[in-house]
């Protein structure tokens, strides 16, 4: 049952076992409702989906489903000898509780969100991803608690509905965790900054890979990557992964992970992130916001697509995608529909026309097969930033040759002129570069007339 453990399971993290045995269960007010992503989360949690139930009318405040549908429920979850009911629908405290007193003893109640919490909590490896999956929890939990302490005020009831003790310092509680990680998270985010302005200054150009969980990002920075040892570089570390996961699961990155890509005659580093989910509540991106800045502050985020899924439901996920990345990021987007080889020329080109307004010009590739890969990285060369062309007339000192030797390392070195006393580049870098290079060449004092 949804219950004040929410907190405690960061320290303790629940596993499920492998035989855990679930009913999923959905409501929608109209309409057929559609289970599939519900039954794909509840088996990347690790559970064993033993049947679907589902009912097509408005919420019920106590229950959820209708009366009738609820008790069927609990027939169900007793003949499947199920532990868990897995609500696709979020639950308030009271219908979580009455739901529990309906079931069979000892039968947990989980809604869309804490299920998703829970894969959270499974994968969680880094610091930084436990800690926003706590937020993620702590901020789950927080309306909870209050509408918990207003209730029991109200009724003047301690323990209004069996829903525990009315405590309203476990408001506090929450709201003082949640501020003492936010500051921790701020400080990591301050030197992610860093790292990334370190990196740019080193000539990179920063990529981020965005879009849902399971639109095969990790498997694409893996094609997009050249080289799997790139630890030997100083400025270069931490999240510079050699194996990015990827499996048909959802969520399997909750953390980032950096890979070098060549791209000619540009150097790019490539962010895989946290994957989106449909029905994105706030509070999830937000609790996120360490992992995505990776895609906010990037020179260009990739927002990948699967393409074998219904024109609907890409033409949503892309609109809440540029939503959420437009909110803060003013890098370019390229979309990327991926997937290709599990479609056919003319589902194709279909999708494409009828998504081209949203996606005017698509790269589309198979990051499995490895398909227009090649198309793909053309495309992201040609959408970075432009250099900046520079020339520069520089003193013939001690020290010019490795400022030379320097910009031959990150920027794009066309012409080197010695002169008598002095050496003239011309070259191509990144803004950051070129502003490095002239600090740089101010700093070189010719040996006897500076003055
Ligand atoms: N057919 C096909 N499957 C693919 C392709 N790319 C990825 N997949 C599969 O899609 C599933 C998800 O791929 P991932 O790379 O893990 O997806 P992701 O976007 O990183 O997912 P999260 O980390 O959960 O956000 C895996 O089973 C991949 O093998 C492709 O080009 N074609
Ligand atoms: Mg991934």
């Amino acid at each position: 049952m949804v219950k004040e453990g929410l907190l405690a399971r960061t320290e303790e993290t629940t596993r499920v076992s492998a035989t855990d045995r679930a009913v999923v269960a959905k409501r929608a007010d109209a309409g057929e409702p559609d289970t599939e992503e519900i039954e794909h989360l509840a088996r990347s949690a690790g559970y064993e989906v033993a049947t679907v139930l589902t009912q097509t009318r408005p919420e019920d405040s106590a229950l959820e489903f209708g009366e009738g549908k609820a008790e069927e429920l609990a027939r169900v979850v007793e003949r499947e000898d199920a532990d868990t009911v897995l609500f696709d629908n979020e639950l308030g405290p009271y219908q979580t509780y009455n739901l529990g007193q309906l079931l069979p003893e000892g039968v947990e109640v989980h809604d869309r969100f804490t299920l998703i919490l829970e894969i959270f909590g499974q994968r969680a490896e880094t610091r930084t991803a436990q800690l926003q999956v706590e937020l993620a929890e702590l901020r789950y939990e927080l309306p909870r608690a209050e509408a918990k302490t207003s209730l029991a005020k109200r009724e003047e009831h301690p323990g209004f509905m069996g829903l525990g003790e009315y405590d309203e310092s476990r408001e506090q509680d929450i709201k003082s965790r949640i501020s003492r990680i936010r500051d921790e998270l701020d400080q990591i985010e301050q030197t992610e900054q860093h790292r990334r302005e370190q990196r740019r200054e080193s000539g990179f150009d920063l990529v981020a890979l965005a879009g849902y969980t399971n639109a095969g990002k990790s498997t694409l920075l893996r094609r997009l990557a050249t080289e799997l040892d790139v630890d030997e570089n100083e400025a270069l570390h931490d999240d510079l992964d050699a194996t990015a996961k990827s499996e048909d699961q959802l969520f399997t990155t909750l953390g980032t992970t950096t890979r070098r890509a060549d791209l000619g005659d540009r150097e790019a580093l490539i962010t895989d992130t946290v994957g989106f989910i449909s029905n994105l509540p706030h509070w999830l991106v937000e609790s996120f916001k360490s992992t995505l800045d990776a895609a906010y502050r990037a020179d260009l985020v990739l927002l990948v697509v699967d393409v074998t899924e219904s024109v609907e439901s890409i033409r949503e996920k892309l609109v809440t995608s540029h939503d959420v990345l437009h909110e803060r990021n003013e890098a370019p987007i390229v979309t990327v529909l991926n997937k290709i080889d599990d479609v056919d020329e003319e589902e194709l080109a279909r999708k494409r026309e009828a998504l081209s307004a949203l996606a005017p010009h698509p790269v589309v590739v198979s990051a499995k097969e490895g398909q227009r890969v090649e198309a793909l990285r053309e495309r992201i060369r040609a959408a970075l930033p432009p250099l900046e062309e520079e020339r520069l007339v520089m003193p013939m000192t001690d020290d010019t040759m490795s400022v030379v030797s320097w910009l031959h390392d990150n920027a794009r070195v066309e012409d080197v002129t010695y002169g008598d006393d002095d050496v003239l580049v011309e070259f191509a870098a990144r803004p950051a570069v070129v502003e490095q290079s002239r600090s740089k060449a101010a700093g070189l004092s010719p040996p006897a007339e500076s003055a």
